[in-house]
């Protein structure tokens, strides 16, 4: 059932910030924000972090645009433009397209060779995988703050590249129409080391990588791993996991990023719950970005485009949404917080939104800081590793937005404002947050938890007087 009858309209820019002032403290707070902004901008793409990640990924740009529509709508459009840059002649837009930096990252070109063993952009480097399609999300949300000129002529410049993105999606990774497209690398979930993905990589993992485990010796390959050289290994994944997820990099370019052929692999196939709800909603922004540009949608996709909203309720078991292994067709039973994102996309039946939120807001989710990426008593939960635990502002922005649709504006202002409580008193913008004590993890100088607390804050969201009381004195630099 399509709960959308119910909902609230979506995608109106709330109140504008004007109406509500900042205290100096927020306002401050916002400067860093801003200054973290410019210091991650490379002229039309924004890496999201200085050290860690210094290229251009796909739904970073996505959350970057959002924030950054409140302060140069022109400048956010380019940064969703650039990525067309990246897309391959049969549609794909990468998850990450490699900036012309020297700087270091543990996953560059040379682990994907995409140029040699496929038809990429040309010219630009890539890695050979997607990230969840948040693009047209962005879109509609930079449009609303452009004129209606520049809003018309930034839809024509972007609709056909995105309308070739969906179609690939559904023609290269929904090959037999189910409604739910197919990720091959937990790295085209966004949520890298989340349980769900964990379950799926743990048995590929190279033979070195299993036999080291049987004899508790995974520590062994700590020494060569160079992405925890910023941040400390135990907020990253494990080095078990990272060699997995190489390994599986391997075979995908073996198969020369063919789904076809990357079906009969050892590769882990995930119709993933939380990839296929933004797609949901992007369809829906897509149809009003082609109808506003004059680009037509080709009649089967908007068939595969609405089979997909009835398919993600497939995924339900007991009031609970989980991803699905693509191979056997069973459901993956992890709690995380994948499992709200079909609130997003308002497929959730109106009858079941309560008890959803009665979770979401529960102490399993909600600890001194919500909504946790792994439930708090879950035996996988670590509150400051990555996506088995940490709060991240990404995830607590989209579910916020879904709730306000479903007309529950008071959890969905409840949840921004936690969110930005736990931002302001660390002062700093981290990658992400200990839902525990608040604590800052991962990358500082994160460029969507910058530009998703811009965008709050310009939307009228404020942090409570406890959060502001915190704010530290001294703040890491941008
Ligand atoms: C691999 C850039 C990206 C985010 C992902 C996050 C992390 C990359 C990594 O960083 O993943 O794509 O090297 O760990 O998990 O969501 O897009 O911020």
């Amino acid at each position: 059932m399509d709960a959308r009858a119910g909902a609230a309209p979506g995608g109106a820019i709330a109140p504008p910030a004007t109406e509500i002032p900042l205290s100096a403290d927020i306002a401050a707070v916002r400067e860093t924000a801003v200054a973290v902004l410019r210091a991650n901008d490379l002229g039309d793409i924004t890496r999201p972090s200085p050290t860690l990640y210094p290229h251009q990924w796909l739904w970073d740009s996505c959350f970057i645009a959002i924030g950054l529509r409140h302060l140069d709508p022109a400048r956010a459009a380019a940064e969703l433009l650039s990525l067309l840059r990246g897309q391959w002649p049969g549609g794909m837009i990468p998850h990450v397209i490699f900036a012309e930096t020297t700087d270091y990252y543990h996953a560059g070109p040379q682990r994907w060779r995409c140029d040699r063993v496929c038809t990429t952009a040309g010219g630009v480097q890539s890695t050979g995988v997607t990230q969840p399609p948040m693009i047209a999300e962005a879109a509609v949300r930079v449009g609303q703050a452009m004129s209606r000129e520049d809003r018309a002529d930034f839809y024509r410049r972007l609709a056909p590249g995105l309308v070739r993105f969906h179609e690939w999606l559904y023609r290269e990774r929904d090959p037999d129409d189910t409604g739910l497209v197919t990720l091959v690398h937990s790295w085209e979930s966004g949520m890298d080391n989340t349980p769900t993905w964990m379950e799926m990589t743990k048995p590929v993992a190279p033979r070195a990588v299993r036999a080291l485990r049987r004899i508790n010796g995974d520590d062994a390959l700590d020494a060569l791993r160079r992405d925890s050289k910023e941040v400390p290994p135990d907020e990253r994944l494990t080095s078990a996991d990272l060699f997995t997820l190489y390994r599986i990099v391997r075979e995908l370019r073996r198969s020369r990023y063919d789904f076809r052929t990357i079906r009969s692999t050892f590769v882990p196939l995930v119709q993933d719950v939380a990839f296929n709800a933004i797609l949901a909603r992007a369809n829906e922004h897509l149809e009003t970005i082609a109808a506003e540009a004059g680009v037509r949608i080709p009649r089967w996709l908007s068939r595969s485009m609405r089979r997909t909203r009835a398919a993600l309720n497939e995924l339900c078991s007991d009031g609970v949404y989980y991803s699905r292994n693509f191979r056997t067709g069973e459901l993956l039973r992890h709690h995380t917080i994948a499992g709200f994102l079909p609130l997003y996309a308002g497929v959730v039946p109106e009858s079941q939104v309560d008890d959803m939120v009665d979770t979401l807001m529960s102490p399993r989710y909600w600890a001194q800081y919500g909504i946790a990426s792994v439930p708090t008593d879950d035996p996988a939960f670590l509150p400051r590793c990555y996506w088995q635990g940490p709060v991240w502002v990404n995830m607590n922005w989209l579910i916020a937005d879904g709730l306000d649709r479903y007309g529950r504006t008071e959890a969905a202002a409840a949840i921004r404002r936690n969110t930005l409580d736990v931002i302001v008193s660390s002062g700093s913008m981290y990658e992400y947050y200990s839902p525990l004590d608040g604590s800052g993890a991962g990358s500082n100088r994160f460029s969507w938890t910058a530009a998703l607390l811009v965008d709050m804050l310009d939307n009228g969201a404020r942090p409570t007087s406890r959060a502001q009381a915190a704010i530290p004195t001294t703040r890491t630099p941008a």
